[in-house]
């Protein structure tokens, strides 16, 4: 069949967008808005972080004309990643870690990638003189505004873009085009005077409604932060160690999502018991994680966190574990390992590291100790 009309071309986009597992599908101008000004804001009050990149091509994040040039549309997509319930009651089970919901199966750039890549081509063919360029997640723009202006649905309170009855358990993309297509309705704000997600936040990270603190926030702690995780919100972090879905368990929108039967996003069946965790030499982790997200932060930032949630479990079964992975060779580890033995342990720790730690010992490693020494003094 002949498509002549651009609503025709692009309901036929949407269908095939639909087919390659995109439930929702909007159109956007490829221009700046409030938010650009508003970013600009975000990284000038360093809530960034450590995360160089928000740094980068400031001018491209605030104008998506500049990313493509010449750009008119940008066609946002959405892909739900949901693949069971989840409430708070993980944190009824300390001794076991609770992962993100987006981590838990493969790498999703590695998922949705190459599908965006295929409806790119199909764009290419539909539209033959028009330049392209897709993103998903990696690109110099700001996914959720441009996604909001496409009518997918709202920047919610805790940042995320949330739709109405579906939820927010999904993925962002989108394809920078050089032609005008005719646009989606901008979705409209519906959080009312709700605040849960700012209430429940464990480290207080959404500082205003609509403005999150990076570094505060659990999932740039235990996946962005490279080096040592600050003192104060490690008793906070739980028994978290990818990632946080606190703010969009509690989010009453998400009452309404539905799990997605996508084969790609089903979840290998596993345990995330922490001691077993920590056990993982170098060999076992890159075995166990080939593939997933969380290969990224490697087996120094997995064990640090897993470190971390064990000092919060308050098992008196971790202690010798423990205290064997106070000679591993990774100082990173080592030192989030004191800090733990110091919560498990209190008063009686120090005697452990006079036995175990040796005294020509990392910088870090000594810190935690003085630090565990410190808190506990008075307890002798
Ligand atoms: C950097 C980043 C992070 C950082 C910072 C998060 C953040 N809120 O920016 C960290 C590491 C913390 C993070 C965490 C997570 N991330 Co992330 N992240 C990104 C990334 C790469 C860039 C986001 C960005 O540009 N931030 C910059 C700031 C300026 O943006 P912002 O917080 O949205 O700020 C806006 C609001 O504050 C608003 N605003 C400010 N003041 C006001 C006032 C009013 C009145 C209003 C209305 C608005 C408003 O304007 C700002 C500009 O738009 C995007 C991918 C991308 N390229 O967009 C994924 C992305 C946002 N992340 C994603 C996911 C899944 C997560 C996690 C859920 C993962 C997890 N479970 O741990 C958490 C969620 C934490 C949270 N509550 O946000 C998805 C979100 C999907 C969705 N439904 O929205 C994205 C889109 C990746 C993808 N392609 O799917 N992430
Ligand atoms: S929890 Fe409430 S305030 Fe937060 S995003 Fe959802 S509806 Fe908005």
């Amino acid at each position: 069949m002949e498509m002549n009309s651009i609503s025709e071309k692009l309901a036929y986009l949407r269908r095939k967008a639909r087919d390659l597992g995109f439930e929702g599908f909007g159109v956007a101008r490829a221009e700046g808005g409030a938010w650009g000004a508003r970013y600009h804001e975000w990284v000038g009050k360093n809530y960034a972080g450590e995360m160089d990149y928000m740094n980068r091509n400031p001018e491209k994040r605030a104008h998506p004309g500049l990313v493509l040039a010449g750009a008119k549309s940008v066609i946002s997509l959405r892909m739900n990643y949901l693949t069971r319930e989840k409430d708070l009651s993980y944190l009824e089970d300390p001794a076991t870690g609770d992962v993100s919901l987006y981590a838990l199966n493969q790498d999703y750039h590695d998922i949705v990638l190459p599908r965006l890549k295929e409806l790119e081509a199909i764009i290419d063919r539909e539209f033959p003189a028009c330049r392209t360029r897709a993103y998903v997640d990696t690109g110099p723009v700001l996914e959720k505004p441009l996604a909001q202006q496409a009518g997918l649905g709202w920047v919610g309170k805790h940042t995320n873009l949330v739709t109405e009855h579906e939820g927010s358990w999904y993925f962002l993309a989108e394809i920078l085009m050089d032609a005008a297509l005719p646009e989606s309705p901008p979705a409209v704000d519906r959080c009312g005077t709700c605040q849960a997600c700012i209430d429940i936040c464990p480290t207080r990270a959404i500082v205003a409604p609509y403005v999150l603190d990076a570094r505060r926030c659990i999932s740039y702690l235990t996946i962005e932060q490279k080096g040592v995780i600050p003192l104060e919100f490690r008793k906070a972090i739980g028994n978290r160690i990818y990632g946080c879905d606190d703010c969009q368990i509690v989010c009453p929108w998400n009452s309404y999502a539905i799990l997605t039967d996508a084969a790609a996003f089903q979840e290998p069946p596993v345990s995330w018991r922490l001691i077993d965790l920590l056990a993982l030499d170098d060999e076992a982790f890159r075995r166990r994680f080939k593939g997933s997200p969380i290969k990224r932060i490697k087996r120094r930032g997995f064990l640090r966190n897993v470190a971390v949630a064990l000092g919060n479990s308050g098992d008196a079964a971790a202690v010798a574990p423990l205290t064997q992975a106070l000679s591993d060779p990774e100082p990173l580890i080592r030192a989030h390992v004191v800090w733990a033995l110091g919560e498990l342990l209190g008063a009686r720790a120090p005697a452990v590291f006079q036995e175990k730690i040796p005294d020509e010992a990392d910088a870090r490693v000594m810190e935690e100790v003085e630090g565990v020494r410190a808190r506990h003094r008075h307890e002798c």
